[in-house]
């Protein structure tokens, strides 16, 4: 019998309610097509942050290192600034394990409903990656003049030639096994160093795929193109910030940000990938167990994919299609009623 170790790290807000949900479906999942899921939960993130003042502690990559994957729900809280506990928990984690490539897929399943008019079930299908490990998450600068009138904040974009090489690549590898087409998405006529350097090492990429199609367009552009012809975008490349922002307009214009998953992957396989749903903690609704579990059950599908389950990558996705399909027993983010619990139980049953 196979097994995986897989480290829980539920992390803030419905990051606690989503990620048992998506367990239960895993477990569900596996233990039908005889694979074992060892499961190892941290309780890392801002409850660990009021008693110890750290939001994980000195030897947390050590203790991630042994596991083969890592299940992730989320980060913040209101109390907390947000700077302090995404820069103390999830950052440290993709820049320590060199997950560089964000991968967050984008779909639009048979029974949810499209913002945009005109819209049917998979019209709209799309992968945003998202450079994971530097741009302008790079926490580069400094103040001058702390908390003084005359004060001066510096922040840094870094750009490597290495870093942005490697991330377009898989853009184009990813496009290979999809549709073949990739846009590249800067804002080189304003940033003209970094992006600039981003636009020339696409080119550059792009002339070793002849076979795939290319596109790039500035940030600007491809918001308003995410929105008034989403179904155009196949495979689209960023850098770290706007992959992040075209990722929650990816997931809004396919239905709900309850619905989006998310691979941080370390491609090279040295170190654990983590998988995690893209959206927040969503204190407004945390504890209230009425949290769309589905993007994390479909983080934790991507998870067995990346681990070599195919089948059960492809019965949890399946599992989530058919109850979107049904139009039952869906959360309200999706215009239901249905709670955390009974969405995982469902999902679970399916999953089998
Ligand atoms: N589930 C991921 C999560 O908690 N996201 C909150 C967030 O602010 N993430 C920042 C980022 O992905 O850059």
């Amino acid at each position: 019998m196979k097994r995986f170790s897989i480290a829980l790290l539920p992390g803030d807000g419905i990051g606690m309610e989503v990620v048992p949900a998506a367990r239960q479906v895993l477990e569900s999942a596996c233990g039908a097509r005889r694979v074992g899921l060892e499961f190892t939960s941290y309780d890392w993130g801002s409850e660990y942050y009021f008693r110890h003042g750290v939001m994980m502690p000195v030897d947390a990559l050590e203790r991630l290192r042994q596991h083969d994957a890592i299940l992730m729900g989320a980060v913040g809280h209101p109390d907390i600034p947000d700077h302090i506990t995404l820069n103390g928990l999830l950052l440290p984690i993709r820049r320590g394990f060199d997950l560089y490539a964000n991968v967050r897929p984008a779909y639009l399943y048979a029974g949810v409903k499209c913002p945009l008019v005109g819209y049917g079930p998979g019209s709209i299908d799309m992968v945003v990656v998202r450079e994971n490990t530097e741009g302008e998450y790079a926490q580069a600068g400094g103040f001058l003049y702390h908390h003084m009138p005359g004060e001066v904040a510096v922040q840094t974009s870094i750009f490597t030639r290495a870093g942005v090489e490697r991330i377009i690549r898989y853009g184009f590898e990813l496009a290979r096994r999809r549709r073949g087409h990739v846009t590249s998405i800067t804002k080189s006529n304003a940033q003209g160093f970094g992006l600039v350097l981003w636009d020339r090492v696409f080119r550059e990429v792009a002339g070793e795929y002849p076979d795939v199609g290319t596109a790039s367009l500035l940030v600007d552009a491809a918001a308003m193109d995410f929105v008034r012809r989403p179904g155009a975008f196949d495979v689209v490349v960023a850098s770290n910030l706007f992959g992040d922002i075209l990722s929650d307009l990816s997931a809004m214009v396919t239905g709900s940000i309850g619905l989006a998953p998310s691979a941080n992957l370390d491609p090279g396989r040295k170190a654990p990938s983590l998988f995690e749903p893209v959206h927040g903690s969503a204190p407004d609704i945390a504890g209230k167990g009425v949290a769309n579990p589905m993007g994390t059950v479909l983080a934790a599908a991507m998870m067995m994919e990346h681990l070599g389950e195919a089948e059960i990558a492809a019965a949890m996705e399946a599992a989530v299609r058919n109850v979107l399909a049904s139009g039952e027993g869906l959360t309200r983010d999706l215009g239901g009623e249905a709670t955390t619990a009974e969405v995982a139980g469902e999902l679970a049953r399916r999953a089998k």
